[in-house]
């Protein structure tokens, strides 16, 4: 493979680049499956371009958050729907780098194509990206307008070359994993989220109706944790005083402990609504823009601020809270809408947006200690080694898909795409969650084939399972279909047809070493008739092979 390194053509060996303040050193490794870029910047280096190479005709581009898609692109792509997102809820949904997006295809920390690789392993102080220049793809660290004294370390690149995008992507992944000493929690959560039923109606009665459901039939409901999402807060903000009609976070835990289920809680910890009364008491503590607090994203018909992650005192009050959730009872916690805390702005101390966010992951995952923490709405590659578990796709939904865009709403299908195409990151980032399962047979607008669909595969890929539903809506069927989800997990899951092998929107899933033993399943998510191992896949529905 042929590719240029800081501008010049690679080649194994020490190199040395000096500009303005600054001062570039590195090493580049050669071995068999590639090469490795490591080496420290000092000064400040704004943009940095590492890597140049031609453009392949297409490849995995991968976006940088959570809920951000990952799919098949070609140099031509682009994303005009993007224009109304940032318009209607935050320009720094899909990008620390809004602008970028708008130019062209941005593949977040790596790219892969049939037959090659480029990826950064860690994103601890830079954001990592790849842009398409005409014909050519370029590899970038960003280091907004952080300036280092002494020198730091570069996040290192990895080129790999030959063989299919899977195992380039597992590769890839495998080196991830080593370069964030990533430790993968053995407990693999099976469990409840009042999200995908309830949503913000969430109400005290309902949480109680289905802890009671589930403690009545253990067999058919076998959750070790019941988790209350967004919904019992007063404020995005003042997670501390749930809304009339609930009992004091310790109440709520203890009811949920009570049926015997681990309790989890979801808050999304670095936002702060115009109207909660952090936000009124501590304005100071906001990410802000000319010295006032600099809006973030729009949420809950609000204005939502980023706090600032640098600041000692925001740093007490995570740390406080989140000491306060686990005194409460909470041992599972979703922490969610984490990019907000890598927002570009104004902060107390000059860091990069991505420094400032590790730093207040690092707080809050101290303060959490042993217990499962759950990412969500959060840069990727910058959460290694800071979470247990990661949302990896957009909002899951009970319906299957609205208009086919990648940045559309929740929606089945896309959750379900993103989890199959970021398979690589389970057991090498952290725990994947593929979001819920929605198993209701009322009140869904879920087919039969697509509620299998949507089990068999997140059981096969051996992800998170968590169900999203009143369970007095769940049939025998809704808990049969929990319970193969979660017999077929504890493999090591393989999944093929990232680039469209299959035709679009169909995968084939091999899993080895599970409970289930060696099983294959033919995944079409599109609306028209695959063929996978010469068996005819009918449209929105799995066959195991
Ligand atoms: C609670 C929900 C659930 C869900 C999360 C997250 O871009 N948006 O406006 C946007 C809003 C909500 C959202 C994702 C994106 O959902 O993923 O599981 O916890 O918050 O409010």
């Amino acid at each position: 493979m042929k590719f240029q390194l800081f501008g010049q053509p690679a080649r194994a060996g020490r190199l040395a680049r000096h500009w303005e303040n600054v001062r570039l050193e590195a090493v580049v490794e050669r071995n068999p499956r590639g090469w490795l870029v490591k080496g420290t910047v000092a000064g400040r280096p704004g943009r940095i371009e590492v890597f140049r190479a031609p453009a392949p005709p297409s490849f995995v581009l991968n976006n940088w958050q959570s809920w951000g898609p990952i799919q098949a692109a070609t140099p031509a792509t682009r994303f005009p729907e993007l224009e109304a997102i940032v318009r209607d809820y935050s320009p720094y949904l899909f990008s620390p780098l809004p602008d970028e997006l708008q130019r062209g295809p941005v593949g977040d920390y790596f790219l892969a194509w049939d037959g090659g690789l480029a990826g950064f392993l860690a994103s601890r102080r830079a954001h990592p990206f790849f842009t398409v220049e005409g014909n050519e793809l370029v590899g970038w660290l960003d280091y907004f307008d952080a300036e280092f004294e002494s020198p730091v370390a570069l996040e290192p690149l990895a080129v790999l070359a030959g063989g299919p995008v899977a195992d380039l992507l597992d590769g890839y992944a495998r080196l991830v994993k080593r370069a964030g000493r990533v430790r993968i929690n053995p407990w693999n959560p099976a469990g409840w989220c009042s999200w995908y039923h309830y949503f913000g109606r969430l109400g005290w009665p309902d949480v109680l109706e289905n802890l009671d459901a589930a403690a009545a039939d253990r067999r058919a409901f076998p959750f070790d944790v019941f988790q209350v999402d967004d919904g019992y807060e007063t404020e995005i903000g003042d997670w501390m005083s749930p809304k009339p009609g609930y009992p004091d976070l310790g109440g709520l835990a203890r009811a949920i402990k009570a049926r015997g289920f681990r309790a989890g809680i979801w808050t999304a910890p670095f936002s702060a609504a115009e109207t909660s009364r952090l936000f009124a008491e501590h304005p100071g503590w906001m990410v802000a823009d000319g010295g006032r607090p600099k809006p973030c994203y729009r949420g809950w018909g609000r204005t939502i601020y980023a706090l600032d992650t640098t600041h000692p005192e925001v740093r007490e009050w995570l740390d406080a809270t989140f000491r306060g959730l686990r005194r409460a009872g909470f041992s599972y916690l979703k922490i969610d809408f984490l990019f907000a805390a890598a927002m570009p702005g104004e902060r107390r101390r000059r860091v990069t947006p991505i420094q400032a966010y590790r730093e207040g992951m690092r707080v809050i995952r101290r303060a959490a200690c042993r217990e499962f923490v759950l990412g969500c709405g959060a840069p990727l590659l910058p959460s290694v080694g800071l979470v247990d578990g990661m949302r990896i796709g957009e909002d899951t939904a009970p319906h299957w898909k609205t208009k086919p865009s990648p940045f559309q709403g929740p929606n089945a299908f896309f959750a379900l795409k993103n989890a199959l195409m970021r398979q690589f990151m389970h057991r090498t980032f952290w725990l994947n969650d593929p979001d819920c399962l929605l198993l209701r047979d009322r009140e869904i607008d879920l087919s039969r084939n697509e509620r299998e669909l949507y089990a068999l595969a997140a059981g096969v890929l051996d992800n998170m399972i968590i169900d999203s539903d009143r369970l007095s809506l769940l049939g025998p069927d809704g808990a049969w279909l929990l319970g193969r989800a979660l017999a077929l997990r504890g493999g090591r899951a393989r999944v093929e047809g990232l680039l469209g092998e299959f035709g679009e929107d169909a995968y084939r899933l091999e899993s080895r070493g599970g409970r289930a033993g060696h099983v294959s399943l033919a995944a079409n998510l599109s609306d028209g008739d695959r063929t996978i191992d010469g068996r005819t896949v009918a449209p929105r529905s799995a066959l195991i092979l």
